[in-house]
Parts: C-alpha cells; sequence; structure tokens
C-alpha cells in the first residue's frame, strides 16, 4: 500500500474544513491501495479551524495539523511539504485548497493516473470534462483564460491546459527537489514555478478534469492585480522560448553591427564580411543559449561536446540562412517586391523561430533521461 499526503493550506476555512476532511477519508474507501492521509497546515485562523481540525484528529489518526504563522500560501505549502515528508514519507503530495473548490471525489481520478505512470497529475479545468463555475465574473474568466494562454505560449507548452490549478497530485521525489526553488515564490506564481521546475527535471505530467466550484463560505485571498505581474514576470525570467528570442535579437544586432563596421571602415569585400559576421552571431548564439536560454540543459562540460554541439548549431544555423532566402524569394514571386522587408519578417516569425526551437530543442539542447 502506497501512502499519499493531502496537504491543505486553511487560513479562515472553519465553514468548511470538517465536510472536506470527511469527505477525503470517506473517497480513501475507494482507494484500497492508497493510504490517505490529510496535512492540514494552518496559519494562524482568527475562526475555529484549528480547533476543528484537533477535535476530528481523535476520530481521524491520518490527520494530521501543522500550525504556522501567516506568510502567504507558498510558505504555507513549503512547511507543509516539509513536515509531510519527515513524518509519513508518501509517495505521494497533493494539493488541495480548504473551500471545497476542488471536489475529494476526483481523487481516485488523480490515483489512476500516478498508477498509469504520472508524475505530476494536474486537476485541470481546461480539458474535456472540466469547468469553471458558471457564475465567476468577466474579468475572472479572463484572467484564468488569458493568464494560462500567456502561460502556454511562453512556456511553448501547447498540452498542458491549466497551469494555475491548484489541485493537483505530485510524487514526492519532485517534491523534495523542487523546494529549494519555488520556496521563493506565493499564490498563483508558486503554482507555475512548481510545474515549470517540475518539467525542466522531466517529470510526466498528466491532466485529469475537475470541476471547480466557486466557494461557498469564508473570503477569497487572491490579489489579481500583483498576481498577473508576479506571474509575466515569471514566465519572462523563466522562460526559455522568451530567452532564445532574446538571444536571436541580440545576434541579429551582433550581426548587422560587425558587417556594417568591416564593409564601411575596414573595407572589407561584402562576402568575406557576411562571413565574419554571420559566424560571430552564431558562435554568440551558441554560447548564450547554452549557458542561458537553455541553462537546465547545456551540453556536456568537455571540449568533444562543445565542439559537437557548435557544429550541429552551425548546421541548423545554415538552414535558417537557406529557408530566408528561399522563403523570401518565393513570396517575391508570389506577391511582388514591394513589401520585401515585411516578407522578411514574416518569415523570420513564422518559419525560422519555430524551426529553429524545434531544432534546439530536438537536436542540440535535448533532454537527456
Ligand atoms: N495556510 C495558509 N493558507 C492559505 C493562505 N492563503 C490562502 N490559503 C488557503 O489556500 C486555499 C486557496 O485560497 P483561496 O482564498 O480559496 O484562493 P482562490 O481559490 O484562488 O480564490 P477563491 O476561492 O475565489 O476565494 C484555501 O484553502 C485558503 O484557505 C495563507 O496565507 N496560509
Ligand atoms: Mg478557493
Amino acid at each position: 500500500m502506497k501512502k499519499a499526503a493531502i496537504v491543505v493550506p486553511t487560513y479562515n476555512e472553519a465553514g468548511t474544513i470538517e465536510t472536506l476532511i470527511i469527505d477525503i477519508f470517506e473517497q480513501n474507501k475507494k482507494t484500497p491501495n492508497w493510504e490517505l492521509h490529510i496535512v492540514v497546515v494552518d496559519s494562524d485562523s482568527e475562526d475555529k479551524t484549528q480547533e476543528i481540525v484537533t477535535n476530528l484528529i481523535k476520530k481521524y489518526p491520518r490527520l494530521h495539523l501543522i500550525k504556522t504563522k501567516k506568510e502567504g500560501l507558498g510558505k504555507a505549502y513549503i512547511e507543509g511539504f516539509t513536515v509531510s515528508i519527515e513524518k509519513l514519507n508518501p509517495y505521494l503530495i497533493f494539493e488541495m485548497d480548504a473551500d471545497l473548490s476542488h471536489d475529494p471525489a476526483s481523487i481516485p481520478n488523480f490515483l489512476h493516473k500516478i498508477e498509469k505512470g504520472a508524475d505530476f497529475v494536474i486537476g485541470s479545468r481546461y480539458i474535456k470534462g472540466g469547468s469553471i463555475p458558471e457564475n465567476w465574473g468577466i474579468h475572472r474568466k479572463i484572467l484564468s483564460v488569458v493568464g494560462n494562454l500567456i502561460i502556454k505560449v511562453g512556456f511553448m507548452k501547447p498540452r498542458i491546459t491549466d497551469w494555475t490549478s491548484g489541485y493537483r497530485a505530485i510524487k514526492s521525489w519532485i517534491v523534495k527537489e523542487a523546494s529549494p526553488h519555488i520556496k521563493n515564490y506565493s499564490g498563483y506564481v508558486f503554482q507555475v514555478a512548481f510545474l515549470d521546475y517540475a518539467l525542466k527535471k522531466h517529470a510526466i505530467v498528466a491532466e485529469t478534469p475537475i470541476n471547480f466550484k466557486d466557494r461557498n463560505y469564508g473570503v477569497s485571498k487572491l490579489n489579481s492585480f500583483q498576481t498577473i505581474f508576479q506571474t509575466l514576470l515569471y514566465v519572462f525570467t523563466n522562460s526559455s522560448f522568451v530567452k532564445f528570442v532574446i538571444v536571436g535579437a541580440i545576434g541579429f544586432v551582433i550581426d548587422f553591427g560587425i558587417f556594417y563596421f568591416l564593409t564601411k571602415f575596414a573595407h572589407l569585400v561584402s562576402w568575406k564580411a557576411n562571413l565574419i559576421s554571420t559566424e560571430t552571431a552564431v558562435l554568440s548564439n551558441f554560447m548564450l543559449n547554452n549557458f542561458w536560454s537553455f541553462a537546465h540543459k547545456k551540453v556536456d562540460h568537455n571540449k568533444k561536446s562543445y565542439i559537437k554541439g557548435f557544429f550541429k548549431f552551425n548546421l541548423v544555423s545554415s538552414g535558417n540562412i537557406i529557408i530566408q532566402t528561399v522563403g523570401v524569394e518565393i513570396l517575391k514571386a508570389l506577391f511582388g517586391i514591394k513589401l520585401l522587408y515585411i516578407y522578411k519578417v514574416a518569415v523570420i516569425v513564422f518559419i525560422v523561430i519555430p524551426y529553429s526551437y524545434f531544432f534546439y530543442n530536438k537536436v542540440i539542447w535535448k533532454h537527456k533521461r
């Protein structure tokens, strides 16, 4: 029998916590292969949350209470993870809200996905069978849908539909490895950072549909403006794709700068100048991508790997030059010469960027499992 610890952070959830605990243990009857524990992490609630949990512990020996200072959701989760691992050494850890937004009836579906080989299961509101509350205000719907879209594109992970969901089941090894990275974040950013980290560690991520229910009791702790800003900042500073685009732009400036200098001031013939400027840009792009954009999977630290990686990088870059030249010529033949610069931009955005990002990920900086 495998152990799963369901970590439930609470702040003033006296209206729902008892029902939640009873419902979760009720689900355990349907999952005989699993020993479910509940770890409530309460941050100095002013209502009766702690009292209710303390009383229930007498009836449920697999219920545990951790008391923490009020320092935000991220800190509460980290505390819950650390104590769960120390005391229970579980195989699996759940994240779950206490306000009944997350239906315990979905627990068996999460466990099923884990049994089928997933390391990290997201309860998703945006896949078939999942839903958000109908009565959510338009601004909250937009926030959630657009937020997820931006994160999805930023991280180039189109198959993950719900990045901010706080209903998840994660294998303990990932929780242990991720804790030092995610402990600096809170709220929704915490959830995004956790998933991003797991993906970079090559965890097998799966989704199971959930019907997210609106809270009926208590008060929301969501601060939308701050949340959007922090989430965007996280994506911007942690996405390989965003960094890859920045590196591309730097390469463009280096290429043009050197070419201009060599032709204008050093009076070099254009083909020689081109060769030098392009190759310098290719070298700088390779280094910047290796030590920054794809730093989490950089090529092995020896001369042979660098030379091999750089050679492959040159091949992909040559492909780039060919695609650009041919692409622009085709557009020119089809639509005339007038919009030449627009053609170049279009070819770069729609073909060159996806092409090189794909090859960088699949050939040069591929996952080593
Ligand atoms: N321990 C602890 N729990 C917290 C803290 N902030 C929020 N929570 C809990 O985290 C869970 C999610 O918080 P919610 O306020 O429901 O946030 P939300 O689900 O995004 O928003 P609404 O449900 O619409 O209010 C709930 O179980 C809260 O009680 C905190 O600072 N410490
Ligand atoms: Mg909630």
